[in-house]
């Protein structure tokens, strides 16, 4: 039998090269990568209070520890890049530009929603961020977002658009790289050189499954050694480490060498869905990680460097808290979809 393992530390070599990231930074972009950190943290919890109250339907996964992660990654992005995501999506989408008041009511199930109501939680999308999804299936996003950057190369060397190479970003977690669209699309995406970065959220869990116990190879970052393409470990719960990786990833896919896969060790602080009663993870394993919390880290590095004044700190975290009781007001007073308007956007209309 598999004897149980807590994974509370992250390897020696990545926690010594994180700090040696924190030089140089301005304080513009501190304030908007803790910005974009609080939003997410804010839109989950309050997620969280309006479930629990019967505002929302079906699953919600939230994406609280995190983080640093999402905004690492695409706060480095060019609007018109693409993203694509998994059913814990809300994030994700927050650090795209999607407004949260969209967001809010599309959970809500409201016509205002940027599905129109008709996807939920699992199901975000917005044409206007290229923000490709939300996936309910795991491993779906995969395929669909080495189509987009399939486009992206296509329009330009062979249509010969004379457009920066877009760069895309696709996210998923760890158990998804045991599926098969995974192998299949690394594969793809070095064979055809496509400006797209894998972002394995390694946060140690498939819904009960540790990932040790479900894996051939937990270090998943080496599997990318096999289709031939770089495969970088980070410490998912640094902004900075990850934006540093991130960086490179990104100059490669837009000088059009070729796909990268990052994998970022991190945590999920609450249970798979609002659904789970979260009995299976210990609680030294959940308090290890939680003493790594990616915006309090992060916090107490900007104060303890005095890259900015914790005043502006605090008065970020009252705008964003004032942001998000304004989606809730919008997404309560918004209108339901007509039930004549069910299907209406199944297909596409003339
Ligand atoms: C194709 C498919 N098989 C099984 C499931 C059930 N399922 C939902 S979430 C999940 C675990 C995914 O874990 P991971 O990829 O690590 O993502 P995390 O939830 O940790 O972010 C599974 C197996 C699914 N949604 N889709
Ligand atoms: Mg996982």
């Amino acid at each position: 039998m598999c004897k149980k393992k807590i994974i509370t530390a992250l390897p020696a070599t990545i926690l010594s090269n994180a700090t040696k990231y924190k030089d140089c930074i301005s304080t513009d972009e501190v304030l908007y990568l803790y910005e974009d950190m609080i939003l997410g943290r804010y839109f989950e919890d309050m997620c969280a209070q309006m479930y629990y109250r019967g505002k929302m339907f079906g699953f919600v996964h939230l994406y609280n520890g995190q983080e640093a992660v999402s905004t690492g990654v695409i706060k480095l992005l060019n609007s018109d890049d693409y993203v694509c995501s998994t059913y814990r999506d809300h994030v994700h989408a927050l650090s795209k530009g999607v407004e949260p008041k969209y967001i809010m009511a599309e959970l809500f199930g409201k016509e205002t929603g940027c599905s129109k109501g008709r996807g939920g939680s699992m199901h975000i999308f917005s044409a206007e961020h290229n923000f490709l999804g939300g996936f309910a299936f795991i491993g779906e996003g995969i395929p669909v977002a080495v189509g987009a950057s399939f486009q992206s190369i296509y329009k330009k060397q062979i249509l010969n658009k004379n457009t920066t190479l877009n760069v895309t970003v696709c996210f998923f977690g760890d158990g998804t790289t045991n599926n098969g669209q995974f192998f299949e699309c690394l594969n793809m995406a070095v064979l055809w050189k496509l400006p797209i970065i894998f972002v394995v959220e390694n946060n140690q869990w498939a819904i009960g499954m540790a990932h040790h116990r479900s894996t051939s190879l937990p270090e998943i970052h080496k599997k990318a050694n096999a289709f031939g393409l770089p495969g970088v470990e980070v410490d998912g719960m640094d902004v900075l480490a990850v934006r540093k990786v991130t960086q490179t990833a990104i100059e490669r896919a837009r000088s059009g060498e070729g796909p990268s896969l990052i994998e970022a060790l991190t945590y999920r602080f609450r249970g798979h869905s609002l659904a789970d009663p979260d009995e299976l993870r210990s609680r030294q394993e959940k308090d290890a990680w939680l003493a790594r919390d990616p915006i309090k880290n992060f916090k107490s590095y900007i104060i303890k460097n005095h890259l900015v004044d914790p005043n502006i700190l605090n008065a970020i975290e009252i705008k964003v808290k004032q942001n998000i009781q304004n989606s809730v007001n919008f997404a309560l007073s918004s209108p339901e979809p007509k039930l004549s308007e069910l299907k209406k956007y199944l297909f596409v209309e003339d």
